[in-house]
């Protein structure tokens, strides 16, 4: 589909309206992509976050993005791996479509997506590939969105992500 695009790099640095967040449920920051959103970001970030309260694994919140210059940032919780058994792949597949649902809601008409849930939290990155992509491809308002990127910062992520579009 012509307004998915893959792209390799950091996912502070890209020119789009929105970025979403690999985060967890206390949404007071940590490693790997949700620290380079804080890092990025400045230390205001994450005063409206504490403000949020936390939010449930398979959910999306909505903040300002403060020194990243875009119109926000969507901080979605993908599910930790637990072998398959445990709705991960619906609970994923939810962050996804309650991105898109949340930057239409907003106005937003480009996004970027982490591969989220396969760095700390251990999801197999083609099974999360597979399932983000079919998300994606299958949301009803696609067509809404000028672009949407899978920002894939690792190259086996990259690679798959090549693969699989
Ligand atoms: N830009 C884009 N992608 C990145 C970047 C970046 N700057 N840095 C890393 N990635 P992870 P998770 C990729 O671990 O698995 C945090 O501590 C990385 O290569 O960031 O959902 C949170 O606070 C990987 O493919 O997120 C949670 O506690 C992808 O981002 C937990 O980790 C996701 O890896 C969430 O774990």
């Amino acid at each position: 589909m012509k307004n998915i695009e893959i792209v390799s790099g950091d996912i502070t640095k890209l020119d789009v309206d929105i970025i979403v967040n690999a985060a967890n449920e206390s949404l007071l920051g940590g490693a790997g992509v949700d620290g380079a959103i804080h890092q990025a970001a400045g230390p205001e970030l994450l005063e409206e976050c504490k403000s949020i309260g936390g939010c449930p694994t398979g959910e999306v919140r909505l903040t300002e993005a403060y020194n990243i210059e875009i119109g926000g940032i969507i901080h979605a919780v993908g599910p930790k791996w637990g072998g398959g058994q445990n709705g991960e792949s619906e609970l994923l597949e939810s962050c996804y479509f309650g991105a898109l649902e949340l930057a239409l809601e907003n106005g937003f008409k480009s996004i970027a997506f982490p591969n989220i849930s396969t760095g700390v939290y251990g999801y197999p990155k083609i099974e999360a590939a597979i399932t983000a992509t079919s998300a994606v491809k299958s949301f009803d308002d696609l067509s809404k969105f000028e672009k949407v990127i899978f920002c894939c910062f690792d190259e086996e992520n990259f690679k798959i992500y090549q693969s699989i579009l």
